[in-house]
């Protein structure tokens, strides 16, 4: 039997993986920082035997009440993915599961490999609607691509999506796979509508570096990008600096940061409440948007979520904080689920990469309803 990671993403730590029933492994922290809980591995060697892997170390976990009702994913073939017998008893997250063949892997959440990032690069750029520009290098040198989909006039609307600050939140870039397709579909009448008046800067993954190293939060230099966005320095956090410099410089109407989250079981929204600037305005976009979510996806729920900020207390080192502050706009955290969507609950597959796909191509109807707003 075999355990192994050396694979785009791959992340665990092998105790002991002798008897199949009783594998001990440890959840493997952030290259440069503390922050565990994604985990991605290679299991060989054990088709037909009950296997039972022990993560020894998941009460240190970032977020260990997202080991609470959570299911482990399992694939054979990377493509299919599906929900395995987990739990999570004094400190310790088991998987019990029997693989039906010699090669197997086991994962925290869909992966969303590098190779499978380029690939998105390449067939929006092949829609002949969408420009990639390269806004700098990451800490350990890989492009930090933005896809520019519009007539790019200067009186268009400019609405900004970004996704993949924290790696580990794979389900964010399989929710802008959903958004583009349908962005680029010239037979999608939502989508005609937005570019006849927008313009859409949107970064698939603003943290190449952490997603290959399999990081759950922070970027090859232990940074947490969504801690950055006052003082983005390029030694630190270039990914960072060079989004926020050409936000600067395009202007922002309204900007959409995608998040995963490990504890709640809902798809939801954090808004700008406690930035100094909020106000009715803001304040009515907000509504809009959450109707015109709520009524294009049954996915999308407004009732449970984030703590809403105190006016004024919102961290401004928050890329919505910032973005929302900075140009006056809508900005939203998206948040999807590791765990499954309680409101619609699939026993299967949980929430996974499908329903963040289509999660993607339903907030284009919810940003149409706004746009006329926006100004
Ligand atoms: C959060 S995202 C921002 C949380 N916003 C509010 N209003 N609480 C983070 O960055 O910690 C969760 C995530 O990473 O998805
Ligand atoms: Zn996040």
């Amino acid at each position: 039997m075999k355990i192994s990671t050396q694979f785009d993403a791959g992340a665990v730590i092998v105790i002991d993986a002798e008897n199949p029933a009783d594998i001990r492994l440890q959840l493997r922290p952030d290259n440069a920082s503390d922050f565990a809980q994604w985990f991605y591995f290679r299991l060989q060697g054990a088709a037909y035997q009950n296997c039972v892997m022990h993560f020894e170390n998941a009460a240190s976990a970032a977020y260990p009440a997202g080991w609470e009702e959570y299911q482990a994913v399992a694939s054979y073939d990377r493509q299919n993915w599906f929900r395995v017998p987990t739990r999570y008893e004094n400190g310790v997250l088991t998987i019990e599961h029997t693989p039906l063949a010699n090669s197997v892997y086991y994962a925290y959440f869909e992966p969303y490999s590098h190779e499978q990032h380029l690939n998105l690069l390449g067939d929006a750029q092949g829609s002949g609607l969408c420009q990639i520009d390269d806004l700098g290098s990451t800490v350990e040198g890989r492009d930090i691509n933005l896809l520019t989909i519009g007539n790019q006039a200067a009186s268009d609307l400019k609405v900004w999506v970004t996704a993949r600050q924290h790696p580990g939140e794979t389900m964010a870039e399989w929710f802008v796979e959903g958004l583009l397709a349908r962005l680029l579909d010239p037979q999608d009448p939502t989508a005609r509508a937005l570019l006849d008046q927008a313009t859409f800067y949107i970064v698939p993954n603003m943290n190449p570096d952490g997603s290959v190293r399999g990081n759950l939060r922070t970027n090859a230099a232990g940074a947490n990008l969504n801690r950055e966005w006052q003082n983005p320095t390029v030694a630190r956090s270039p990914e960072v600096y060079y989004v926020r410099e050409k936000m600067l410089e395009t202007g922002v109407d309204l900007f959409l940061d995608i998040h995963g989250d490990e504890t709640i079981p809902f798809v939801f929204v954090a808004g700008t409440e406690g930035v100094p600037s909020y106000n009715g305005r803001i304040a009515e976009l907000e509504i809009r948007f959450k109707n015109a979510f709520a009524a294009a996806s049954p996915d999308f729920q407004d009732e449970h979520g984030y703590a809403k900020d105190a006016p004024g207390q919102a961290n401004m080192t928050m890329a919505t904080a910032w973005v929302g502050e900075q140009f006056k706009c809508l900005a939203y955290t998206l948040e999807m689920p590791f765990k499954d969507n309680d409101n619609l609950p699939d026993d299967d597959f949980g929430w996974n990469g499908q329903r963040s796909l289509r999660l993607g191509e339903a907030a284009l109807s919810a940003i149409l309803s706004v746009l006329p707003q926006l100004r």
